[in-house]
């Protein structure tokens, strides 16, 4: 019998956050980091094969589909749980076309959202059965979780300001900052319950700082992994 590669599944780490939180700068300034502090390098070494950027929901061509109905206003009113099953379809597809095959070739995956975003925007923001969002994650999934799970943590209302002055609006944008409050309640939640997979990080410094405390987390992590 071989002994597996120790890398053999590679790892997934996803940003997770509110409207503005400053996850895909984020995710981006990482990507560079990654090879600029040569991180990249020695986790070659120790057996990571590539780099995968990807997010949810959109992270495949048939995603891309799911997505546009997902965030396109429309005259027609979308109910919560026809969201929830577009999401899990979503994921699903995103999972078996792309992040379990990556991962299982030793990919290290940064994921822009995933099944927490579930649980904080369908659960805590539209009221659905927490019980039954894990199930369906767990259906969607089969299973896969997050090795790391960054949580950008701001303020709802610097948020959405952001967000707007970005001058991006889409369907969930638009929902009332009470239904922001609650789901920032989600992730605060998660991140009490699973310390160890979602880390918060404060969002609300300037870019280099958010970065920085992003950097201190993985530069722990990769060394934990090794
Ligand atoms: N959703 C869901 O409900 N359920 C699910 O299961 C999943 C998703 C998976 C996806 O939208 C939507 O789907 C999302 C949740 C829901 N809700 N909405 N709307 P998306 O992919 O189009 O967008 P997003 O995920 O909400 O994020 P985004 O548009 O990519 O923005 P962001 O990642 O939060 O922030 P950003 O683009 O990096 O930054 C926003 C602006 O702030 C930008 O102008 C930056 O230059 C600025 N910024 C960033 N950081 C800073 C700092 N530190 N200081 C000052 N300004 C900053």
């Amino acid at each position: 019998m071989t002994t597996p590669h120790p890398h053999q599944r590679g790892k997934l780490i996803v940003f997770e956050g509110g409207e503005g939180c400053g996850k895909t700068t984020q995710l981006e300034k990482i990507e560079a980091w990654l090879i600029e502090s040569g991180w990249w390098e020695k986790l070659t070494h120790q057996g990571f094969t590539r780099r995968l950027t990807t997010r949810e929901p959109g992270g495949t061509d048939l995603c891309q589909g799911i997505r546009q109905i997902l965030l396109t206003p429309q005259a027609e009113t979308m109910t919560s749980t026809t969201e929830l099953l577009l999401y899990a379809a979503d994921r699903a597809q995103h999972v078996e076309g792309c992040l379990r095959p990556a991962l299982e070739a030793g990919a290290l995956v940064l994921c822009d959202r995933y099944t927490d975003s579930t649980v904080a925007y369908q659960g805590y923001g539209r009221g659905l059965d927490l019980g039954l969002i894990d199930q369906l994650n767990g259906i969607a999934t089969g299973g896969l979780k997050s090795d790391l799970t960054l949580w950008l943590d701001l303020d709802v209302e610097i948020g959405l300001g952001r967000a707007k002055e970005r001058g991006k609006r889409d369907r969930i944008e638009e929902a009332d900052i009470t239904f922001h409050r609650r789901l920032r309640q989600g992730f605060a939640a998660l991140a009490e319950a699973e310390g160890d997979r979602v880390v918060r990080i404060d969002a609300s410094q300037d870019l280099g700082a958010v970065t920085a405390a992003i950097v201190a987390v993985l530069d722990q992590r990769f060394r934990q992994w090794a």
